[in-house]
């Protein structure tokens, strides 16, 4: 394939954007070589401007569940925009939606609507301070919550794919503040309540991490981070921005039945369109301004297009929940047939996956947490990605990062993509 127009579109943004992109997973820096410049999509499909076709595996980071430019979507939008693209002040659709969200998600009473999921989380930490009257929070290594101050410590994602899981910018003080645990190391976090007791205000956790690749919690991990918050009065706020609408109706906490206090979400929410929000039981969001002292505010937070997008993708969800099962049922074939083209061939690799995130690791150890997904051999990974995208397959550009699978991919189009890891598997 050839990549010559995205090559020129690329030199010319980065004499005006830094990097020449506007988020820095966006950029091949982890895998060599200049980004694909996309001019459309629709589907299953990216078209780029050098008119090659890929087949999507982000979804634009998870969602365009039902793939790009999914026409009700669509048409909300353009609807919506004919009556106007913003006002500052109130509409029933916030209602609408809010009233939509809350039947889905167990466990929340009421939601607030931000911009992205890095607010979403900022403004979930904030309330659980505000809440709990304490100040520190407990991170995992390799979770990413958005590139807020607190959220900058050992994280995953972008900020580890470019070597700043600590970014400079960030004060000691509010680091201080910020407290680091392995994932799936229950003892680790126990260890973390002992020594900061009556200090710690919130746990906050990607129940399936999506940053660091795709890791599933051990059993019993999230019921002992449930039962460790409960007995010292802390709180435990799932980041559901990947997993929230997307491991089924109600998240993981439906699918992995362990309650949160606080659930934030992005993307899916708004239907692709710029929407984060949290929400959580009554007595804790009745902290929140206007009800109660706790600020957080924001323009365009419960924009018209923005909530016309995301009520017709949560209607759709609500409405269709055997889209899950689908995902699900695709996500298993491709996890099948990677394993199976990489196992003939002698690759060494462990695939992880769950419901349809999943994520390839060129490693022999199983890949539990940070330290086990850093372990993944970076050169295999190269050649991996560079050898699928030749063959007109986007995967992740990042080995920590999960693919995240849209229903309008096809049986065909993972046959397809199986057919493409044929004929890169001799190169890895
Ligand atoms: N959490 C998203 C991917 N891991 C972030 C996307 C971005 O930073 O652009």
């Amino acid at each position: 394939m050839i990549y010559q127009r995205s090559s020129a579109l690329f030199a010319e943004a980065q004499q005006y954007i830094p990097g020449g992109v506007n988020s820095p997973v966006r950029a091949f820096k982890a895998v060599g070589g200049d980004p694909i410049f996309v001019k459309e999509a629709k589907g299953a499909y990216l078209f780029d401007e050098d008119g090659n076709r890929l087949i999507d595996y982000i979804a634009s980071w998870g969602p365009l569940i039902l793939g790009h430019a999914y026409p009700p979507v669509v048409d909300a939008i353009v609807n919506s925009a004919k009556k106007g693209t913003s006002y500052g002040i109130p509409t029933a659709l916030e209602t609408k939606i809010a009233k939509l969200a809350v039947s889905m998600v167990p466990n929340i009473d009421k939601i607030r609507f931000v911009n992205s999921g890095t607010e979403a989380c900022m403004s979930a930490v904030r309330l659980a301070r505000g809440f709990t009257g304490k100040e520190r929070i407990i991170k995992f290594a390799g979770c990413y919550h958005g590139h807020s101050d607190a959220f900058l410590i050992q994280a995953g994602s972008g900020a580890v794919t470019f070597g700043t899981p600590n970014s400079p910018g960030v004060t000691k003080g509010t680091a201080k503040d910020t407290l680091l645990a392995r994932y799936n190391d229950l003892e680790n976090v126990e260890a973390l309540f002992r020594s900061n007791e009556g200090e710690i205000a919130a746990i906050i956790i990607e129940p399936v991490p999506g940053n660091m690749g795709c890791i599933l919690p051990r059993e019993g991990f999230l019921e002992g981070l449930r039962s460790l918050c409960d007995a010292h009065d802390a709180l435990l706020i799932f980041d559901e921005v990947m997993t929230g609408f997307r491991l089924a109706k109600g998240g993981a906490q439906e699918l992995l039945d362990i309650d949160a206090d606080i659930v934030t979400f992005g993307k899916v929410i708004g239907g692709g369109l710029p929407v984060g929000a949290f929400a959580a039981r009554n007595e804790i969001m009745s902290h929140l301004a206007p009800e109660g002292p706790v600020y957080q505010a924001g323009t365009l937070s419960g924009n018209p297009l923005a909530m016309n997008a995301g009520f017709t993708m949560l209607k759709a969800l609500n409405d269709a929940p055997e889209v899950f099962d689908s995902l699900e049922n695709k996500t298993a074939y491709l996890h099948e047939g990677i394993a199976n083209v990489l196992e003939k061939n002698g690759v060494v690799h462990r695939i992880n996956r769950l419901g349809s995130m999943v994520s390839v690791h060129f490693t022999n150890t199983p890949v539990v947490d940070f330290e086990t997904a850093a372990k993944g051999n970076n050169d295999t990974f190269k050649r991996y990605f560079h050898g699928m995208l030749s063959e007109g397959v986007y995967l992740p550009p990042s080995a920590f990062e999960s693919y995240f699978l849209n229903d309008a991919i096809s049986y065909e189009d993972l046959d397809f993509t199986i057919d493409a890891l044929r004929k890169v598997v001799k190169m890895l």
